[in-house]
């Protein structure tokens, strides 16, 4: 089908094909724009704290509303932006790069997704009902657990909710890749993304369960009456910190690695060179990955686990940099000697190398347990994990939005406004967070409401604001290229970066069935190989015939909505017992939903071969 034709069609069409979409591709493009608005809206909650924190002793902003503002910025960035835009770039990227008409189960696919939203909107519903959570991202007890009103209520809910979105996201790819690649495409043979896609979702897999039973404790004990965290009442407040970080730490790498991924796409296209060290970048991938589990407790040193644990987790901690190294030598060496073309997304690719091996050397420093007494929870830490997340995975995004648009919607983003973003982004970032660095040495405290006069934090403030609002007109300037672009951009054609990999062998947009034919995958970068034959297209392995597709369905939004209702029901119990008629009726819906799916068969439908043959490629 192509745009225009979905272009005729009318607003509400639109809409309903998008609630009850189980294609790939277009749940891609919902993860993009629910990502990006949530990103909008963390950016927002960013330049309140760094307002706030212009001059000394500024009274902008409540301590309260302050606790609530950096509480929000960092859960809604985690949880709700970044994770949620790099599923939507794998979700769109990675079925076709491995060959695949869609992902194993499309229909949980759609759920997954409607759970994310769903999630991140019961989590903001907290700002107009009695106020947001307001203990950290990290919701450390006795903090959450003595938090009045419902605000924590909420984070464990919507939390609950996205993450469960997230860990069937995860489990889909796993088997979609373990299953569906194309014939020839063997796993060393499988582009860097959709490998970062595979192990990003192991991640998953192991990571966020640890979330959801931390999750559910907690609830318990806020909604229950429970006292597994209560120290009073024989709980264990540490266990919050163990099960919070052998979930929180594996996270940071779900975040970096899909951008490592983007990375190893873009260095090879952008240098016209294959990737050096394919195999080394495979392992290093999973060695960071295993290791990601290996470390939770460096987020505990001054806990007082004792210098015994502490060794060993710092020592572990130091070795991811070994992995790192390697891949970060590895992009170097792809540009070797390579024939490079500078445009927006190498630009996103090059700042990355610099900003993030900052990040890793302050991370070495941090990994120092003695040290850390020093830097812990000052703003040290906080110029440290904003150079890993924003320098790596908000980078590595940008860099793929730019890379992918193409493919995406069938317009390349305008150069000119995308080199501007870049270059406002990337001065605004190191104005705002290297600064930071030497004003947590200072002893600057994170998390601090306000600092005061004549203690040599003035200036430092007073620049990293300012750079963070240079973000905000790169921000700003982006969203206008993508308005231009829509309306006015030129038109990509099939594979306009000399690509290598399978997804730039079919149009842009692709078909909503991605391949006519599945192809025949004779190596690596498979695209590339039949280029260098002299060959335009990819060898089929299957001649033209019937397609298989899914249906679209609505079951997933009702069953999603459901669970939300439920959600205001456990939360609001506590108050008062009639709003259990809230959990039952929710929980009613989504039940039905499930069982109407169970009971009732849908086969899915073809695309005839007739059809397939009239539509010309
Ligand atoms: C791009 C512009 C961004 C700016 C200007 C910004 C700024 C800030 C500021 C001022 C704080 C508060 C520090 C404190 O008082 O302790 C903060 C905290 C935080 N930020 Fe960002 N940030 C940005 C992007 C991001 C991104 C992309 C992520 C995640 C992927 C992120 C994750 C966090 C986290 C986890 C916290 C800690 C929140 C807490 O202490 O509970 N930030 N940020
Ligand atoms: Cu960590």
């Amino acid at each position: 089908m192509s745009i225009a034709a979905t272009q005729k069609r009318g607003f509400g069409a639109v809409l309903w094909d998008y609630l009850t979409t189980v294609d790939h591709k277009k749940i891609g493009i919902l993860y993009l724009i629910g990502g990006g608005f949530f990103f909008l809206l963390g950016g927002l909650e960013a330049l309140f704290i760094r307002i706030q924190l212009l001059v000394p002793e500024n009274d902008f902003i409540s301590a309260g509303l302050y606790n609530e503002m950096f509480t929000m910025h960092g859960t809604t960035m985690i949880f709700l932006a970044v994770m949620p835009l790099l599923l939507g770039l794998m979700n769109y990227i990675m079925p076709l790069q491995i060959g695949a008409r869609d992902v194993a189960f499309p229909f949980l696919n759609s759920l997954g997704f409607w759970l994310f939203l769903f999630g991140g909107l019961l989590l903001n519903c907290s700002w107009f009902l009695g106020g947001a959570p307001d203990a950290g991202w990290t919701a450390y007890t006795p903090l959450s657990l003595q938090s009045p009103g419902h605000g924590i209520d909420f984070y464990v809910m919507g939390l609950q909710l996205s993450g469960a979105g997230t860990l069937i996201g995860g489990i889909n790819f796993l088997v979609t890749i373990v299953t569906m690649r194309a014939p020839g495409m063997t796993y060393m043979r499988m582009p860097l993304f959709t490998w970062t896609t595979f192990v990003t979702s192991v991640l998953i897999l192991f990571a966020f369960p640890a979330l959801t039973v931390n999750l559910f404790l907690l609830m318990f004990d806020r909604m229950f009456g429970s006292a597994f965290f209560d120290v009073a009442l024989g709980g264990n407040t540490v266990i919050w910190q163990h099960l919070f970080w052998i979930f929180g730490h594996p996270e940071v790498y779900i975040l970096i690695l899909p951008a490592f991924g983007v990375f190893s796409e873009v260095f090879p296209t952008f240098s016209k060179k294959r990737l050096f060290g394919y195999t080394a970048m495979v392992f290093a991938t999973i060695l960071i990955a295993f290791l990601g589990f290996m470390v939770w407790a460096h987020h505990m040193f001054t806990v007082g686990l004792g210098p015994v644990a502490n060794s060993i987790f710092a020592i572990a901690t130091m070795a991811i940099a070994v992995p790192t190294g390697i891949k970060i030598f590895n992009w170097l060496a792809t540009m070797w000697g390579g024939s490079i073309t500078i445009n927006s997304s190498m630009l996103w690719a090059l700042a990355f190398i610099p900003t993030f091996t900052i990040g890793g050397m302050t991370g070495v420093m941090l990994a120092s347990a003695v040290a850390d007494y020093q830097y812990h929870d000052t703003y040290f830490v906080v110029a440290h994990f904003h150079y890993v997340m924003v320098g790596g995975t908000v980078f590595g995004i940008f860099a793929a939005l730019h890379y992918w648009w193409p493919k995406m919607f069938g317009r390349i983003l305008h150069e000119g406004m995308g080199k501007f973003t870049f270059w406002t982004f990337f001065i605004g970032f190191h104005l705002t967070f290297f600064i930071q660095h030497f004003l947590g040495l200072m002893g600057m405290p994170r998390r601090y409401w306000v600092f005061l006069e004549d203690q040599g934090l003035d200036t430092g403030n007073l620049v990293s604001s300012i750079g963070a609002f240079l973000m905000a007109i790169a921000v700003i300037v982006f969203l206008i290229n993508i308005i231009y672009t829509a309306a006015k951009g030129t038109k990509a054609p099939a594979d306009p970066w000399d690509g290598r990999a399978l997804e730039w062998a079919i149009s842009s947009p692709p078909p909503y069935y991605n391949f006519k034919q599945t192809p025949l995958v004779r190596g690596l970068d498979p695209l590339w190989i039949e280029k260098m034959e002299g060959k335009g297209k990819v060898t089929p392995a299957e001649p033209v015939d019937d397609i298989h597709m899914p249906n679209s369905s609505f079951v997933p939004f009702i069953m999603t909505f459901g669970f939300f209702v439920a959600s205001f029901g456990f939360i609001y119990q506590v108050d008062h017992s009639a709003w259990l008629i809230a959990v039952y009726v929710g929980m009613g819906i989504a039940l039905g939903a499930m069982a109407y799916r169970s009971l009732k068969d849908d086969h899915g439908h073809h695309v005839t071969k007739e059809e397939l043959e009239r539509e010309a490629d």
